[in-house]
């Protein structure tokens, strides 16, 4: 067999790394790969959490064979003794004697120590094969880590003239079944799912993850409502369902709040008047392990988080027909004065879901992932 390239057996750790898109929450998922003489002696991928992460699974993979092999890596490889032992020892103890990795784990508690541990041991390391590719797996662990906010997308679901319902609040459905089955799969990877009280009162949403195809080992994402005076029904569909729903409110104790916890909600106040602060929310959810946030709110809600700078990511599936001017729009924006107030954006991607159209987009004041390498 010929041998592959560095930059092929980083390719296939990448690939083998979006197996754990929907199941290693709150960890990042990574993929590798163990060559030795030119052949592949184990592989693997992130482990859900507290299970073992990549290195050792690949390492397992390989029982004895891993000794004078080359490790590649997505990432750098933790050395911290964590929910699991340190997967630097790991390599070490095995006998692999290079590691290259796509980038390093902005952990503050791995951050290149990993590297440097083995360095130490005598291993050699290289860092930074395709790390573009190795940041946009992982892009919601990467913006908990250093900004301390999750990645924050919204998917929006319009007429191809921009309107979102009806006057009268009528939105079922605009986008076809495909596009509908996109959003499950997006929802599946995302950490938490967020919503307005309006979109829960006007379509009483479950707002769980069921994609056809990735159910399997499924972390469901937390469901998350922004609701200043706590309205959300306590016997809302999504309460009911299993898993933990959290509103956040600015109201101290109230009699609906006690029915809402009654109903095994969780409440997080935060500041805000008369509406919660979403800077705040966002910080919030990140202290509780929340890496990407998916948001399929309405117009107030999303014109709020854009006018604040808080959306990094647009998700915009277009339906072939028109709804005309009286309908909802997309963004619930104060008219802007000049034309230079525009919230500018980069198209990341187009393509056709089903017979709906979809566009991915961020503001031109996000930075795309670092070019690198590749
Ligand atoms: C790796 N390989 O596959 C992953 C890593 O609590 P633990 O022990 O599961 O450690 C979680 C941290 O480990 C996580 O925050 C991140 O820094 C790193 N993730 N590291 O070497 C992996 N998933
Ligand atoms: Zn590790």
């Amino acid at each position: 067999m010929t041998r592959l390239t560095d930059q092929e057996y980083m390719a296939r750790a990448l690939r083998l790394a979006r197996n754990g898109l929907n199941t290693t929450d709150p960890n990042p998922t990574v993929g590798c790969v163990l060559v030795r003489d030119g052949e592949i002696v184990g592989e693997g991928w992130t482990a859900p959490v507290g299970g073992p992460h990549a290195e050792r699974v690949a390492l397992a993979a390989a029982g004895g064979g891993a000794r004078g092999a080359t490790a590649f890596v997505t990432l750098e490889p933790c050395g911290h003794q964590g929910r699991t032992g340190p997967c630097t020892a790991a390599l070490i103890e095995a006998g692999v004697v290079h590691v290259v990795c796509a980038m390093s784990d902005p952990n503050p508690l791995v951050s290149g120590a990993g590297l440097r541990m083995l360095g130490e041991a005598g291993v050699s390391v290289e860092q930074g094969l395709m790390e573009q590719s190795a940041r946009k797996l992982n892009e919601g662990y990467l913006a908990r880590m250093t900004r301390g906010r999750p990645w924050v997308r919204s998917k929006i679901a319009t007429s191809l003239d921009g309107r979102t319902a009806l006057a009268s609040g009528e939105s079922k459905w605009i986008t076809g079944p495909g596009a509908r089955g996109d959003v499950h799969r997006w929802r599946a990877r995302s950490s938490a799912v967020l919503t307005g009280v309006g979109t829960v009162l006007a379509d009483d949403p479950s707002l769980t993850a069921r994609p056809d195809d990735e159910g399997a080992g499924l972390v469901q994402p937390l469901r998350v409502i922004v609701d200043s005076a706590l309205r959300t029904p306590p016997a809302a569909r999504t309460t009911s369902l299993p898993g933990e729903v959290v509103v956040f409110a600015t109201a101290a104790a109230t009699p609906r709040r006690t029915k809402l916890e009654a109903a095994g909600v969780r409440i997080e106040q935060v500041e805000g008047s008369p509406r919660c602060d979403l800077g705040q929310v966002l910080a919030r959810l990140a202290e509780l392990e929340v890496n990407d946030v998916w948001v399929e709110a309405g117009p107030t809600l999303n014109g709020a988080l854009l006018a604040h700078g808080l959306i990094d990511e647009l998700v915009l599936y277009y339906a072939p027909q028109i709804l005309g001017d009286g309908a909802r729009g997309m963004f619930a924006l104060a008219p802007l004065a000049r034309l230079g107030d525009r919230h500018e954006l980069v198209i990341e991607d187009l393509r056709m879901v089903g017979r709906d159209l979809r566009i991915l987009a961020r503001p031109s004041t996000v930075l795309a992932p670092q070019a690198a390498g590749e």
